[in-house]
């Protein structure tokens, strides 16, 4: 058992969504890297995505990469609970108002990768949504 959990915790990288941080959830909009909401290259293949989920939309709700790209989402909520669930990638966390959540993930096929809200967050939940666009390499 303990060996197993080392194997994918070290090896495979395998691990719970960590908290890095706190910024005060009404002053999202003037604290960076929140302030500008959207794709940073940060490296060769490497990206951060600076999204931010309010009632009922993310920020931003369309990201777009090269295939083979590694993308760090780093997210926070600015009003309720919300959720990010990226279907056909690892990426499944939840956004606590002013809790900053670090998930990384790379994305090797291309193709359209929806992010969903999967914590109700109110009567518009099902409208909260929006995708990662991986563009094949040329
Ligand atoms: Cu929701």
């Amino acid at each position: 058992m303990l060996a197993a959990l080392t194997v994918t915790a070290f090896g495979a990288g395998i691990h719970l969504p960590s908290v890095h941080g706190r910024v005060e959830p009404a002053q999202i909009a003037t604290t960076a890297p929140f302030d500008k909401p959207g794709l940073a290259h940060v490296g060769p293949d490497r990206y951060e995505v600076y999204l931010t989920g309010q009632i009922w939309t993310f920020a931003p709700s369309e990201i777009r990469v090269p295939a083979g790209s590694t993308v760090t989402f780093v997210a926070t909520s600015r009003d309720v609970v919300h959720g990010l669930i990226v279907p056909g990638a690892n990426v499944n966390t939840m956004l606590l108002p002013g809790q900053i959540a670090r998930v990384t993930v790379r994305f090797d096929r291309p193709g359209e990768y929806p992010m969903i809200c999967h914590e109700y967050c109110g009567i518009a939940h099902h409208t909260m949504g929006g995708k990662i666009i991986v563009e094949p390499r040329s």
